[in-house]
């Protein structure tokens, strides 16, 4: 009989609102540019989308909204990161090919939660 097992552990996924700014690409650092930014854990992936907010109502339609970027989460490394910013609550996401983010919220619970869920997904792919 067909094994199914592969269909029965569903993807981790998480969506929400964090302040971002690209710190480096390519292992070229960048100049901070802080935005809101909705950010959306799908699969292997970390996407991100313009924060609804500053578009206007007619830009903010299902199907019209085109991702920013992406980032591909294996390989990719996780730190706390406070002494990079004046803002709390502050984590680096450094991928593979040496693109750097910073990731922040005024909330505690949001943050946390966001780091241990992109820490699991990170762990997961090492352990593949
Ligand atoms: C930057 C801006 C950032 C700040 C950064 C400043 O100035 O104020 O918000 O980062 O600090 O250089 P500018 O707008 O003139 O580029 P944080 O908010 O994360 O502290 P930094 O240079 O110490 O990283």
């Amino acid at each position: 009989s067909p094994d199914c097992s592969e269909n029965v552990t569903p993807e981790l996924e998480k969506a929400g609102l964090l302040n971002k700014t690209k710190i480096a690409e390519g292992g070229r650092k960048l100049r901070k540019n802080w935005n809101p930014s909705w950010v959306v854990l799908v699969g292997n992936s970390l996407v991100f989308f313009k924060d609804p907010k500053s578009q206007t109502p007619s830009s903010w339609k299902p199907g019209n909204s085109k991702p920013e970027s992406s980032v591909d989460l294996r390989g990719a490394q996780l730190h706390w990161a406070n002494e990079l910013s004046s803002k709390k609550n502050v984590f680096r996401l450094r991928t593979v090919t040496g693109n750097e983010f910073l990731l922040q919220s005024e909330t505690d619970s949001v943050i946390m939660e966001w780091y241990n869920t992109l820490q699991s997904v990170i762990d997961r792919l090492d352990r593949e």
